[in-house]
């Protein structure tokens, strides 16, 4: 049985979005319990609870599941607004950068790592992610990564300008931006050539070890297993979202939902939660009874059932 309002983070330690969690996580001292997801699927203990979903990172409260990483963010900042990491007078401009960084400047990332990686990746994997993502096929990530490595530079010259004038990357405080370009920087750097663009900014450098030197909260491992007991044993939480401003949507609609670029599989559902950025579809199986599943607005499609 999950202890109550246990935040509980299905990720890996390779995959740079639950990074972006983990350091809000940190920065927030959240304690918090890990269950390792596998980088491919079969996702056996992670499918059940989201009903197709296999991205990374999920978090669930009990029988409450929130995908991707801005919407977890937005709910551990609801959850323990204090210290935010959307701060005032910064949020609009920092959650436009961590939705850009992690749309555009993360593929870069990926593909200027990837192609050294390539004749070391086991060939499921390989095709796993080429059914995910075109662009991910060995020959067109030869193709893409000289430019993807020089865009990655582009980039990297923005952070170094930001940090220039002030000491996080949105202004004078630490917000939802820094998370979002450390997780790519920290991935990127795994690779010694792509480290060395970085290595060379020491500004950039010295930022790192502030977004990744927060003190560590507690982190218990748990099992798959342990996650799926959680959310059987535990009712979805009324967050009291019940209308989205625009009237699109509304409570007890049949809808799917689903990421809007890659791993497009859709879970359907009721509407039980509706705000203007956030929907919560009601899904209930066998194995766990009523769980909520809760999807971003901003890249995931809602579609209607007749
Ligand atoms: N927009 C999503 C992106 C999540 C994502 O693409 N995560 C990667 C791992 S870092 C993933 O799940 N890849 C496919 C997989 O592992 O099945 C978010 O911010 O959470």
């Amino acid at each position: 049985m999950g202890a109550p309002g246990e935040i509980i983070l299905h990720g890996n330690p390779r995959s740079m979005y639950s990074e972006k969690v983990r350091r809000v996580l940190a920065y927030k001292s959240l304690d918090w319990s890990d269950v390792e997801v596998p980088a491919l699927p079969p996702k056996t203990d992670l499918i059940p609870l989201t009903g197709g979903y296999r991205r990374m990172p999920v978090m669930q409260i009990g029988a409450d599941i929130y995908c991707d990483s801005a919407l977890i963010i937005e709910r551990l900042e609801q959850l323990a607004p204090d210290p935010t990491v959307f701060p005032a007078h910064l949020a609009g401009a920092a959650r436009m950068i961590a939705d850009w960084v992690d749309h555009r400047v993360a593929r870069w990332a990926i593909l200027s790592v990837f192609v050294d990686m390539l004749p070391h990746l086991p060939e499921p994997f390989i095709k796993d992610r080429t059914e995910l993502i075109a662009d991910f096929a060995p020959d067109r990530v030869r193709a893409l990564a000289p430019n993807a490595f020089e865009q990655f530079g582009q980039f990297l010259g923005f952070v170094d300008t930001a940090l220039a004038s002030a000491p996080w990357i949105a202004g004078d405080a630490f917000s939802v931006a820094d998370a979002a370009c450390y997780h790519v920087i920290n991935f990127a750097r795994t690779n010694p050539r792509v480290a060395a663009p970085v290595d060379a900014r020491p500004r950039v450098v010295e930022w790192i070890a502030r977004v990744g030197g927060f003190a560590a909260p507690t982190v218990t491992p748990r099992s798959g297993a342990y996650a799926l007991d959680a959310a059987r044993d535990a009712s979805p939480v009324d967050l009291g979202d019940t209308a989205d401003g625009a009237g699109t949507f509304a409570l007890g609609q049949r809808v799917t939902v689903g990421a809007d670029d890659y791993a497009i599989e859709r879970m359907e559902g009721t509407i039980v939660r509706l705000s203007p950025t956030a929907i919560g579809i009601a899904r209930t199986t066998d194995l766990l009874g009523e769980t909520v599943l809760h999807v971003p607005r901003l890249g995931f499609s809602v579609e209607i059932l007749a």
